[in-house]
């Protein structure tokens, strides 16, 4: 159906409800929303879990005193509604101490401040039973050319997940890292810019089985990528380790519009790989409540990301039910594709053997716009 039930494993990001419409033209046009009302109203509405910065709870720099303050609250509402808290996250960004990034500030004495926060809260999430820590590097990067030594840069990048994975590891944490790619916004380019680049990169780390990506929609299609390709090559790498869900249309700025807005046709193929693609994560939303919209507005708005979610699933699954879908794949020779080139044992010798006929084999047609057009109408709801 399409009434969210925990087994569906919505999340939300207590910045996403809790958004205050602060952006670069204009200031707050919404109250403060009190962290332990929004894990009460997104249970209500069907959601499972809740993800946060440490700053989203507590205010930047707080004692062990003050922390602990902020977060009472939150723990009973925890509580009281039986949400969890899948994945933590740090707020490397916000405070102008990081207006050069976290990790890759070329100002040691940052890094070593952030290296600390982020620590810290590992330490946090590790007890709210997180096992998933996001990083987001939103003000890694830099606007011009000399500022920055980009493979300097990634040393030090390397050197702070390297750091966290050994202290999880020495902890005896059941946690891994995601990091999430973005092109540009806040910084001119951010460092770790798509999917593929953050891929590239966990390779190069000390214990890269302990950390994965979290590709956001709009992120990847800032940068005009497919985000259900991204995803797709994720999971190929065993790596797609958490999703950011959202609408974005087009490459401009950050729109973090709610999922299923935007991308229509996106959002259907990231529904698709996300539901048959092996994902096992939380269906996480990372959004952005329109700055027109007061706080019944703001509920709407996270209701209608689950609820565009369920709409697709359902319009996913139908497809993949279809007979007609079914023969339309044949037609196209999708189930060829999983046939390896070479048969067994076969040598390059064997290969050289073969008679072809190119002329012949190009006037088959492929077929993938029928099949296509099949997908488009269950999504548009004629079928
Ligand atoms: C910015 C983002 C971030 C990250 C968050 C999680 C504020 O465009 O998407 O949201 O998702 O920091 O780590
Ligand atoms: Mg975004
Ligand atoms: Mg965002
Ligand atoms: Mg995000």
């Amino acid at each position: 159906g399409l009434r969210p039930t925990r087994d569906d494993r919505f999340s939300f990001g207590l910045w996403t409800v809790g958004w205050q419409g602060v952006d670069v033209f204009g200031g707050a046009i919404r109250e403060p929303l009190d962290p332990a009302e929004a894990v009460h109203r997104l249970s209500d509405l069907g959601a499972y879990g809740i993800t946060f910065h440490d700053n989203d709870v507590f205010p930047f720099g707080a004692d062990a005193g003050v922390k602990q303050q902020h977060l009472a609250p939150l723990r009973r509402a925890l509580e009281e509604t039986g949400l969890e808290v899948p994945m933590v996250t740090t707020n490397l960004f916000s405070h102008p101490v990081f207006r050069d990034g976290g990790f890759t500030n070329n100002d040691r004495d940052v890094r070593r401040f952030a290296l600390r926060k982020a620590l810290d809260n590992i330490d946090l999430a590790a007890e709210l039973g997180a096992h998933i820590f996001v990083a987001w590097g939103g003000r890694e990067g830099a606007e011009s050319g000399a500022a920055k030594d980009i493979r300097t840069a990634l040393d030090r990048y390397a050197e702070g997940f390297d750091l966290m994975a050994a202290y999880v590891l020495d902890q005896g944490y059941d946690m891994r890292f995601a990091i999430e790619p973005k092109p540009n916004e806040p910084r001119g380019d951010i460092l770790l810019p798509t999917v593929g680049h953050a891929l590239a990169f966990i390779e190069e780390l000390e214990h890269s089985e302990l950390v994965g990506v979290n590709p956001e929609t709009g992120h990847e299609e800032m940068a005009s990528l497919n985000y259900a390709h991204g995803l797709a090559q994720a999971l190929w790498h065993g790596k797609l380790f958490h999703i950011d869900l959202n609408g974005q249309t087009g490459p401009r700025y950050d729109q973090d519009l709610r999922f299923g807005a935007g991308n229509a046709r996106g959002a259907f193929w990231t529904v698709d790989i996300v539901e048959n693609g092996g994902y096992d994560g939380p269906r996480h939303f990372d959004y952005k409540p329109p700055r027109t919209e007061d706080m019944d507005g703001v509920w709407a708005t996270a209701e209608a990301c689950m609820r565009n979610y369920l709409i697709l699933r359902e319009k996913v699954r139908a497809f993949r039910a279809d007979p007609e879908v079914q023969q339309a794949l044949r037609d196209a020779r999708v189930d060829q594709l999983a046939e390896p080139t070479m048969a067994p044992n076969e040598t390059v010798a064997d290969l050289r053997k073969e008679s072809f006929d190119p002329d012949e084999a190009a006037r088959r047609g492929m077929g993938f716009e029928r099949l296509d057009q099949l997908a488009l109408e269950h999504l548009y709801g004629t079928r």
